[in-house]
């Protein structure tokens, strides 16, 4: 039996997405995707003039094999997505099928892709750089909800006003209530 980590001399280190991760690859999400038990990978890869021109701006997510320190076969999700940084699996819309919430942290807007054709559901479309991601049910009523801080130095702040209606809207479409905290007077930056 393995040590664990708190035992273990050093860790070893395993490749899960080899050579097919272009693009900057920001932050990463963690879960069962496709309900096999296995816990997989996901994450976002913003593109722009310091990638390698043609890569990046994607969310993808990596499926775990039955021995965990093989390669993990890679699943696009979403492509021309500007900036993209944050992916979490949940199921949002509570059928049983794990989605995914995203945000483009260098680019606008948060989302969800819904399993299994990852159908794309705007959350906010234009909030500027959400570039942190939290999805919990914070609340404990049963449903997903999901934080965000955004980039307020740059002059767009959004307002509770514009939130509210964009929660709306993505109730409307999942009969999931999102509750987004939004902190806009404290910028937070994550690198
Ligand atoms: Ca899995
Ligand atoms: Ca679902
Ligand atoms: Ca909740």
């Amino acid at each position: 039996m393995l040590p664990g980590p708190r035992g273990a001399a050093q860790w070893e280190r395993f490749i899960f997405a080899r050579k097919d991760a272009p693009g900057l690859t920001h932050y990463l999400g963690f879960g069962d995707v496709n309900g096999d038990g296995r816990p997989d990978a996901a994450t976002g890869a913003k593109g722009g003039p310091h990638a390698t021109p043609g890569t990046g701006d994607y969310f993808a997510w990596w499926e775990a094999p039955a021995d965990p320190t093989q390669v993990r076969e890679k699943h696009l999700v979403a492509k021309d997505q500007s900036g993209a940084t944050n992916i979490h699996p949940a199921d949002v819309n509570g059928d049983g099928k794990v989605d995914f919430i995203v945000s483009r942290g260098h680019g606008r807007g948060i989302v969800w892709f819904e399993s299994p054709n990852w159908q794309e559901h705007i959350i906010h479309a234009t909030m500027k750089e959400p570039h942190c991601l939290v999805v919990i049910d914070f609340d404990g009523d049963g449903d997903i909800d999901a934080a965000t801080a955004t980039n307020s130095r740059r002059g767009s702040r959004t307002t509770d006003k514009e939130i509210s209606r964009h929660i709306s809207s993505a109730e409307t479409r999942s009969r999931t209530i999102f509750e987004l905290l939004i902190s806009t007077w404290m910028a937070t930056w994550i690198f």
